[in-house]
């Protein structure tokens, strides 16, 4: 089941090709693309343990509209320390651009406030054969000002056959430490607004700009490449809490000890340095 996810990682480790970057060396490759049936399993790698609990915590941060790392801390979570401040902020990153992009009118210069999460929700209610379903975190007037741009930029949703399906446009991807992360926030999410909206779950579709692998992650990638897949675990949302609106402005409700894992038996985890 995550053979796909573990053909681009050799695919980086084999043909990327090494550049210098910013951050450090990468191998790097442009324009992939993999997908994941989300009626088979949950799509959290099992190849090497990942850490499910920062996932959930993330996801519910970004819901949330938050961009200050306290509730992550709150929760014992610190993988965006890396790029916080002194006060833990870290600019307008995904949760103020999906929760409350701001933008001005042209006609009558009113600013506007747009919750993209309730519109995408409401929309799929309305209209679920619609192809506007769309969130995007890349918003070009507040870049300089966010601490990192968005990596996952853009994702849309897809109705068939009572089956909700999200697609992810991601222009930067690490390929080892960011993207099963990803995979399962995305999947996740796709979970929560099929409940959201009354539909089952289709596929989770992956795509890719510039997928890289770190030069400091090549030996853990051969390690992880030496490993054979298992099943893929089950995931249970305990409650769902779209009597109160979950989506609202201060949502809150959602407790990461409502969203758990069945069978979850993976390969032992492998470390590896985040580059900032
Ligand atoms: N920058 C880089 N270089 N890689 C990324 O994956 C990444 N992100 C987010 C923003 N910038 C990025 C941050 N997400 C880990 C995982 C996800 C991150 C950042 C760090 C990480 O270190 N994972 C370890 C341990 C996790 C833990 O135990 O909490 C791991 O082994 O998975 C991707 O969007």
């Amino acid at each position: 089941p995550e053979n796909q996810y573990l053909d681009l990682l050799r695919d980086c480790l084999e043909n990327g090709e090494k550049r210098e970057g910013r951050n450090g060396v990468t191998y790097g490759l442009f324009g992939r693309q993999i997908r994941f049936d989300l009626s088979q399993g949950f799509p959290l790698l099992t190849t090497k343990r990942v850490h499910w609990k920062a996932i959930v915590v993330e996801l519910l941060w970004f819901l949330r509209g938050d961009t200050n790392v306290k509730f992550l801390h709150d929760h014992g979570v610190t993988i965006w320390d890396e790029w916080a401040d002194e006060d833990g902020n870290l600019g307008p990153v995904y949760g103020k651009q999906w929760r409350s992009w701001i933008g001005i009118k042209m006609d009558t210069w009113d600013a506007v406030c747009i919750d993209q999460i309730a519109n995408v929700i409401d929309g799929l209610k309305r209209d679920p054969y619609g192809r506007r379903h769309i969130v995007t975190a890349w918003n070009p007037a507040e870049i300089d000002d966010m601490a990192l741009p968005p990596c996952h930029c853009l994702f849309q949703f897809f109705v068939a056959n009572g089956k909700l399906s999200c697609q992810l446009y991601q222009r930067s991807a690490d390929v080892f430490l960011g993207v099963p992360f990803n995979i399962a926030s995305y999947a996740l999410l796709t979970h929560l607004i099929a409940r959201e909206v009354g539909l089952k779950v289709g596929e989770f579709v992956h795509t890719f700009g510039d997928v890289h692998l770190y030069g400091n992650h090549v030996d853990q990638a051969r390690e992880q490449l030496s490993r054979e897949p298992r099943a893929f675990p089950t995931l249970n949302i305990a409650r769902c809490l779209n009597e109160k609106g979950w989506w609202g402005p201060v949502p809150g409700d959602l407790s990461p000890i409502d969203i758990t894992l069945d069978d979850y038996n993976p390969h032992p985890s492998i470390k590896a340095e985040v580059s900032a």
